[in-house]
């Protein structure tokens, strides 16, 4: 595993100085020392990512400007960079993940901007060509790498059924974020004020509206995943790491969300079976800032 800041890379394309790091894992045999890396951080805010799943492809003295690797920027406290990141891995893309921290809004420094102006993660550049939108992202990744079918189907009607469940996550599922944020994150780790009880209950009903969608309507079909495959699409791993925000909420908040949605219980159960092992790995940083969250909340 190499971890070297982005200035020292020598590539072309728009460097972030002290913002980007990137940890680049060239061997599958370094996934054990990548995720003892996530462990140890300093805190759970600092935590340096792991990146690049596929197995060593070319040998490590070739001057790294020979390949292009693609690059994913963002922060696995945020829900579209872990599935972003989840999907690279779980197909053998190779790629660069280059941690931004959100906490300390690196998000927003003019480098960064020049990538994705709107200031938020994630983004992708892949040889010169910058995106952003995590679903975009996704179809783009989909259609452009060899990956199976199962993802991002090629049959028009399957494609659409996943675009629409795509395109329903990002207008309602999508606000479980903005419930979990001025619940859990808001105060206790980016330091904001406290949200008002108005903004907290309309977060919670948009949250339980869609939450409530998924349990009695989305997942009624046969198979484990959103389109009754018994394979994942690219929705079944974007709106799961939206589901897994939930973690950050108090426990027993989040167990109650849980139990009275059994189907959803069930098929995130399915979704970690399917990701392999990078499910589990990608949420490192969301496990370890719930414990914190926990210990901080028992003190209040
Ligand atoms: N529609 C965008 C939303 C991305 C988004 O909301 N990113 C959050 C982190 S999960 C962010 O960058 N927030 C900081 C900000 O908006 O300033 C996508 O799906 O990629």
């Amino acid at each position: 595993m190499n971890i070297v800041p982005d200035s020292d890379r020598g590539r072309s394309s728009v460097k972030l100085k002290l913002a980007t790091i990137v940890v680049q894992c060239l061997s599958s045999a370094d996934c054990a020392e990548c995720r003892a890396q996530a462990i140890d951080g300093s805190s759970p805010f600092e935590q340096a990512p792991r990146s690049g799943g596929q197995p060593e492809t070319r040998p490590r003295s070739l001057p790294s400007l020979a390949v292009m690797v693609l690059r994913l920027y963002g922060d696995l406290l945020s829900q579209p960079t872990r599935a972003i990141a989840i999907f690279l891995e779980v197909n053998l893309i190779d790629y660069e993940l280059h941690f931004l921290s959100l906490t300390k809004r690196e998000h927003k420094s003019p480098e960064f901007l020049a990538i994705n102006p709107r200031g938020q993660i994630p983004a992708l550049v892949d040889d010169g060509f910058n995106l952003a939108e995590s679903a975009t992202i996704l179809r783009y990744l989909a259609s452009t790498r060899s990956v199976s079918d199962h993802w991002y189907p090629a049959d028009a009607r399957k494609r659409a059924r996943v675009d629409a469940l795509l395109d329903w996550y990002h207008t309602n599922l999508r606000n479980t974020a903005k419930y979990v944020f001025s619940r859990a994150l808001q105060v206790l780790v980016f330091k904001l004020p406290e949200p008002t009880y108005e903004e907290v209950k309309k977060h919670e009903k948009d949250m339980t509206d869609a939450l409530n969608y998924l349990e009695t309507t989305l997942l009624t079909r046969e198979g484990p995943f959103l389109l009754g495959e018994s394979e994942p699409s690219i929705a079944d791993v974007l709106i799961g790491c939206e589901v897994t925000q939930l973690k950050l909420l108090p426990k027993r908040d989040c167990e109650a969300i849980l139990d009275s949605r059994p189907r959803i219980r069930n098929w995130l159960q399915e979704l970690e079976i399917a990701l392999g092992p990078h499910f589990a790995r990608f949420h490192v940083r969301v496990d370890s800032t719930a414990k914190f969250l926990e210990s901080k909340r028992s003190k209040l």
